[in-house]
């Protein structure tokens, strides 16, 4: 199984203590550094000007020294500013074993939203490095610059000839896509996948809300015809109806990943307030939140989260015609999902696909809390976990990147 992060202990906090003050420390010693340099510049240029009456050499040498000092005072202070803004507080690095070139992905995620979980899979399973920000879910101050406000949000910073870019992808679903269409083709970059996924937003009372239209739609190009049931080029080795059949297929239960194994998390996952509070207490470990919340936070979403989140379990319960016992309704869609993957390993048949890797990461969301433990303890659905927890950290979808290349 995967072991979710570890629980902080006294060494780690002691390391991130001596990290940041060694942090503050470096950026007083450069601004302290700058100081003396700025005083050296004044110093020298004044000893220039008064060896210029004793020598040509001194003089050049002067100029060059004074040169020298500002462009690496410069440096310095530029540095030290960059450190200060900390543009991407970045929370931990996962290494990746595919080359995407120069091209970095950072995830902006809470550690156990089941919509970042679902992302985190596909990233894992195709064997990409991306660094993780965890975002504070109180302030939210790391997504300050985005104006979609969820998370996951994937921001790709890359280069494309002599110009730098910067790609910002929103909604699980619609970054899934991104991914599964540039392991199908990676000769479309990703600065056009990105136009083929807009999001539209719309006011509805108080809140602004997103919607991404293509986002269950992997883009194939050329390689469908205009409906996506058959395929444009039949003599095409890896062309058949089965394979269209599968996209349909995939299509399908990645929306019901979302629209019905979803909904059937929260009733489960706080569906007493004891479990509710104990959920939190696991969160909290697994989200390290003592690194990305102050003291009084932790207390505060901790105890106000797992009440809040009681309340809200039994909102989305009553919505979406959850059984009275939650767990029925979560075993009914783990039976439902379990019919759908049939006698083959996985949905996708030998390998998983998207939909595995959707499933995978719902699921994935709630480890370590009881209903995780009790679905577990009784549904055949565990075997089929297994595999894909094998599929996904030993990074089996990175021999597909390799192919398509
Ligand atoms: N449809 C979105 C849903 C994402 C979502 O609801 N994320 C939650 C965390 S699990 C969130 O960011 N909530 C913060 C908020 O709504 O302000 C997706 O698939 O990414």
């Amino acid at each position: 199984m995967a072991a979710p992060l570890g629980r902080p202990n006294m060494f780690s906090q002691v390391t991130n203590l001596h990290r940041t003050i060694s942090q503050s420390r470096d950026i007083c010693q450069n601004i302290c550094r700058f100081n003396r340099l700025i005083k050296n510049v004044q110093v020298h240029g004044y000893s220039t000007f008064r060896s210029v009456s004793t020598g040509r050499k001194r003089w050049v040498t002067g100029v060059c020294a004074a040169v020298a000092s500002s462009v690496f005072a410069t440096g310095l202070a530029v540095r030290s500013v960059k450190a200060l803004t900390n543009e991407r507080p970045v929370s931990r690095s996962v290494k990746g074993i595919v080359d995407i070139g120069e091209q970095k992905f950072t995830l902006y995620q809470f550690q156990s939203c089941p919509y970042c979980c679902k992302v985190r899979a596909t990233l894992d399973y195709f064997g990409f490095a991306y660094d993780v920000v965890e975002v504070n879910s109180v302030t939210k101050k790391q997504i300050k610059f985005s104006e979609y406000k969820k998370v996951p949000i994937l921001v790709v910073d890359g280069k494309s000839g002599d110009s730098e870019f910067t790609l910002q992808f929103n909604d699980s679903s619609s970054i899934v896509s991104v991914l599964g269409s540039y392991v199908f083709d990676q000769t479309t970059p990703l600065t056009k996948l990105h136009t083929y996924y807009p999001g539209y937003k719309e006011k509805k009372g108080r809140k602004t809300v997103w919607d991404y239209p293509n986002k269950y739609f992997i883009m194939y190009g050329e390689f469908y015809d205009k409906k996506g049931d058959k395929p444009r080029n039949v003599s095409d080795k890896n062309a058949n109806n089965s394979l269209t059949d599968d996209v349909r297929d995939e299509r399908k239960w990645r929306k019901w990943t979302d629209d019905i194994l979803m909904h059937t998390i929260s009733p489960n996952v706080y569906r007493t307030p004891s479990e509710s509070l104990e959920a939190f207490h696991h969160f909290s470990e697994w989200g390290e939140w003592d690194k990305n919340f102050s003291k009084f936070q932790q207390f505060f979403v901790v105890y106000v989260g797992a009440l809040a989140m009681f309340f809200i379990g039994k909102l989305v319960k009553k919505r979406h015609n959850i059984k009275e016992d939650p767990r029925e309704s979560l075993y009914d869609a783990c039976d439902e999902w379990m019919e759908a993957v049939g006698t083959s390993p996985f949905l996708g048949g030998d390998q998983p696909n998207l939909a595995d890797l959707s499933v995978y990461g719902a699921l994935h969301s709630f480890e370590g809390c009881l209903a995780f433990n009790d679905l577990m303890s009784t549904h055949k659905v565990k075997a089929w976990y297994q595999r894909m927890e094998q599929q996904i950290y030993s990074h089996q979808g990175a021999l597909l990147l390799k192919k398509s290349s």
